[in-house]
């Protein structure tokens, strides 16, 4: 007999095949059973366990998409599945896993040497040597085409540039091993690869921000460069501009929109199960009130709605019919969507609601960053007024 799951109201999983349900399973039993228990913690140290990145490599979810260099070659939509139950858990485990996979090895996969790609990619699918993607910068955030790091080629040594700048706000800088770091070449924007153990003493340094508000449970920091020596090899060839990095933010930006949904997906539970145990009023459980009924009624609906839309974007995604606006339009809408559904349902847990161990204000806290980072969303909506309207309004 057919009945609503509210778990999956509108069926998703009838356009999953057998492969995305088995990673999506494999995906779910991870998270649950190594990334839960670890979760409060790391949270209250502002600590993050480099042994994830080694955990999800032997899962094969990091790179997942790419088919060689030891990466598993799964769908675009099973990537998908994979970060929306990483998320479930904490935004920023799919941090470490977007940052890493999307950022890091999708900017050697899509712009590396053959050489490059050889050398790197295989240890990085296994979480061994850790990526970092240092775009935003102190002064520019939302408008990194005005970046202020630069390249220069060395005038005493031949065939190495060096790199000058700061970059700010860098998931897994401080831990990283390898450095995407976009710099203006004689002013065009190229891509670096910044290997930690080929620079001199004093020319890098990445030093953690601490004390975050949200994220706590992902390293974030500074990148400083003080002509920073890049053989010409490890610059990317054939990119120029804001093509290369944004390329590579597309693919993370398509995780996030499906990795906020797993975390609201959390708190629909949390919150579910809350209002049927807690009573107020003559013995009446909360969700025998209209009230709490509808904000879980909002929030499981635009759960349905911003899945079946990370679906069908990412199967275009799979036959080549992408265009970059489609990724804008559900991060957006996925990130908002969450946010304010998770801050409406935090409300059925009232006072304890402010207690950690009822892990709700955790994601909300971490989905204000997601709403801000790859694209804060009032920059996604320029984007697509730009689309709409022809005419860009970003200044
Ligand atoms: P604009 O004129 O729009 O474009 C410049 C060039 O870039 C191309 N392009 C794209 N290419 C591929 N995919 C996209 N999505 C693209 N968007 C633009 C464009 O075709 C053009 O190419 P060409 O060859 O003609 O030069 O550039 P603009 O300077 O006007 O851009 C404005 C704006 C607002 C769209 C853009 O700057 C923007 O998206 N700002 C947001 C910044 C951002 O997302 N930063 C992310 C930093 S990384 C991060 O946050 C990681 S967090 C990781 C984690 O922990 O999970
Ligand atoms: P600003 O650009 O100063 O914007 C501030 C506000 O003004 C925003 O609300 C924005 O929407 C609005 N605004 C700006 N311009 C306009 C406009 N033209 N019209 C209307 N409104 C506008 N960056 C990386 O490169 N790599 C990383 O790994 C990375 N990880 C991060 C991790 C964390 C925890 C955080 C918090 C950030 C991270 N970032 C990373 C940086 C992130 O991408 C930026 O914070 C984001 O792009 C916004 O830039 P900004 O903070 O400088 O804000």
């Amino acid at each position: 007999t057919l009945s609503y799951d509210y778990k999956d109201p509108l069926q998703l999983r009838e356009l999953l095949d057998n492969d995305e349900i088995a990673i999506s399973s494999t995906a779910e039993e991870y998270s649950q059973q190594k990334l839960l228990p670890r979760v409060l913690a790391a949270y209250r140290d502002e600590n993050f366990d480099k042994n994830i990145l080694r955990e999800m490599g032997e899962a094969g979810f990091l790179g997942a998409t790419i088919s060689k260099y030891g990466c598993a070659g799964v769908s675009d939509v099973a990537m998908g599945l994979i970060t929306r139950e990483v998320e479930r858990v904490d935004s920023g485990y799919r941090s470490a896993l977007s940052v890493q996979s999307s950022l890091s090895m999708g900017a050697i996969h899509d712009f590396g040497t053959e050489e490059l790609k050889e050398q790197f990619l295989p240890k990085m699918a296994k979480g061994l040597t850790i990526g970092c993607f240092g775009l935003t910068e102190p002064n520019h955030g939302s408008d990194p085409g005005s970046m202020e790091t630069i390249a220069r080629v060395d005038p005493n040594r031949e065939g190495i540039y060096l790199l000058s700048g700061s970059k700010t706000w860098i998931t897994n800088s401080p831990i990283a091993d390898v450095l995407i770091v976009w710099a203006k070449l004689d002013g065009k924007i190229r891509g670096f690869l910044v290997e930690r153990a080929r620079c001199p003493p004093g020319t890098l340094e990445t030093p953690a921000i601490k004390n975050k508000t949200g994220l706590r449970a992902s390293i974030t920091g500074m990148i400083h460069m003080d002509n920073v020596p890049v053989p010409k090899e490890f610059m990317f060839p054939d990119v120029e501009g804001l093509r290369g990095p944004f390329a590579c933010l597309n693919n993370a930006r398509y995780g996030i929109a499906w990795g906020t949904m797993g975390a609201l997906e959390d708190c629909i539970e949390r919150a579910r199960e809350y209002s049927l145990s807690r009573k107020q009023f003559k013995g009446n459980p909360l969700a025998k009130y209209q009230l709490v009924q509808k904000k879980l009624a909002d929030a499981v609906t635009d759960v349905s709605f911003g899945l079946l839309a990370c679906v069908q974007v990412g199967r275009l995604k799979e036959r080549g019919r992408l265009v970059p606006e489609m990724i804008s339009m559900i991060k957006r809408q996925n990130c908002d969507r969450s946010l304010v559904h998770a801050r409406s349902l935090q409300e059925i847990l009232g006072g304890n609601a402010v207690a950690d161990e009822y892990h709700i204000g955790r994601h909300v806290a971490n989905l204000f960053v997601a709403q801000t980072y790859e694209g804060q969303s009032d920059i996604h909506s320029l984007i697509l007024g730009r689309a709409i309207t022809g005419v860009q309004a970003f200044c």
